[in-house]
């Protein structure tokens, strides 16, 4: 099913002609009501009137994480405060947090969109969906809620935490779609099993993960352990939240970008210079409906490739590739790059390693050393110290002979990393503190 036939399916002409009027309006807008962009236009010699076709953006300058923080609280709003009827905040492991803000036309417009993404992930108004996305200054409660509201499905503001209590939750309303980090659906599967249930026995038919990085192999597991299938949805506070993108549930093949409220474009990350389709760069985004917060070409730092063929399921939406991590993720180890998700995609094709994991980055002697901490099966632990040195080599050599990356490889006993309620914190990297 397509939540929004006429929008989700428009033919490309049509698409980018509504693309262009609406970019045209919000340019004019953010330069009207937003010092910030009316300086950034000036001194790149450039008025909003001077963008007559959708490529003529390129010439318009980069919006950045620190260009927000630098307008912190409120500098970036292109409304009265009048108007404003919803904020938000994105925490940030550094520094100011986020600050972005909603009109009333912003919340219908947000809640429009996860009514779109919700469908995309399989749900129907019949389905009862558990929420444990956090609720408050997090966009990730918030949203979801919105949407299925919107959809007219039940939804159990349930939020992240109490973990206990929500799986007898799960069990007693029998919800059918879980919402929630990636990482926290592993905890509630945990945490179930520890009560003597098992989502086997559960009604769930999709879960709907997002907000942080997850490996294809981590689906994998998800699936196994959870009985559902698993969909990837993707967003950005300063973009709107969730619901930016998603994966349909016919294909989950990349993540279809509403473009006709986002433009998206992939850049270089150290030239700037835009790639065509099929390119690996970091994602920017250029919102063309919001009132309150409109972002031109903001630099995501998100890192992904575009796909334009068709889908099966009809929508005509560019794709987006799974996030494979964000620019500023990636570690540099004695001279290697290496995403976190890389290594995750090597430690779960290992059996008997458990999907919990964190990675420490420390430097000895001017070197750089990588130790990845990962939990094993119980029933391995048990194992003599000789058979779990020799394992602990065997994912070292794995890892070296995937990634080209040089790491120790340390066994920890079972749910002794910690577990988070949102976002996993996967990377300590101690060279920075
Ligand atoms: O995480 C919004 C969200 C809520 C998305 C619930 C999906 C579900 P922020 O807290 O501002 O907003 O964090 C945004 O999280 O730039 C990515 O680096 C990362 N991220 C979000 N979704 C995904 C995903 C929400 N599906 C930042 N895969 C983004 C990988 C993701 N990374």
């Amino acid at each position: 099913m397509i939540y929004n036939i006429e929008y989700e399916t428009m033919p490309r002409e049509a698409l980018e002609s509504i693309q262009l009027k609406r970019l045209q309006a919000t340019l004019s807008r953010v330069y009207a009501t937003v010092p910030f962009y009316r300086k950034q236009f000036t001194s790149a010699g450039i008025l909003p009137g001077d963008i007559s076709k959708l490529n003529d953006m390129q010439s318009l300058p980069f919006t950045t994480k620190k260009d927000l923080r630098d307008n912190y609280p409120f500098g970036m709003f292109a409304v009265p405060m009048d108007n404003v009827v919803r904020i938000h905040a994105s925490s940030g492991t550094t520094g100011q947090p986020t600050v972005v803000g909603y009109t009333a036309r912003d919340i219908n417009t947000w809640s429009e969109l996860m009514a779109r993404a919700l469908v995309a992930g399989g749900a129907t108004r019949g389905d009862i969906i558990h929420n444990a996305y956090g609720y408050g200054l997090f966009t990730g409660g918030l949203g979801v809620h919105y949407g299925a509201e919107k959809l007219g499905a039940s939804v159990i503001p349930v939020s992240g935490g109490n973990t206990k209590r929500q799986v007898i939750i799960m069990k007693d309303f029998k919800p059918t779609i879980l919402t929630a980090t990636p990482s926290y659906s592993l905890h509630l599967a945990e945490a179930a099993e520890e009560m003597g249930f098992s989502f086997a026995d559960f009604h769930f038919r999709y879960g709907i993960f997002g907000a942080e990085p997850w490996s294809e192999d981590m689906r994998q597991e998800i699936e196994r352990k959870l009985n559902l299938t698993a969909i990837d949805i993707y967003g950005l506070s300063e973009v709107i939240g969730p619901g930016v993108s998603i994966e349909c549930h016919e294909a989950k093949q990349g993540l279809h970008i509403f473009e006709d409220h986002f433009i998206p474009e992939i850049i270089d990350p150290d030239t700037g210079k835009v790639l065509p389709y099929g390119e690996t760069g970091e994602l920017v985004i250029t919102s063309i409906t919001k009132e309150a917060f409109p972002v031109i070409r903001y630099r995501t730092r998100d890192i992904t490739t575009l796909n334009p063929e068709p889908c099966i399921c009809g929508r005509t939406h560019v794709r987006m590739k799974k996030v494979s991590g964000r620019s500023d993720d990636m570690l540099i180890i004695r001279g290697v790059n290496v995403f976190p998700s890389q290594i995750e995609s090597v430690l779960m094709q290992i059996e008997g390693v458990e999907p919990h994991y964190q990675l420490i980055v420390e430097r000895e002697d001017n070197l750089d050393v990588l130790t990845v901490m990962v939990e094993v099966s119980e029933n391995m632990f048990s194992d003599e110290v000789k058979q779990l040195q020799q394992f602990e080599n065997k994912i070292s050599k794995d890892i070296k002979e995937y990634l080209g990356v040089t790491a120790k490889v340390k066994l920890v006993e079972p749910k002794s990393i910690a577990r988070s309620e949102g976002k996993a914190a996967r990377v300590i990297d101690k060279r920075k503190i």
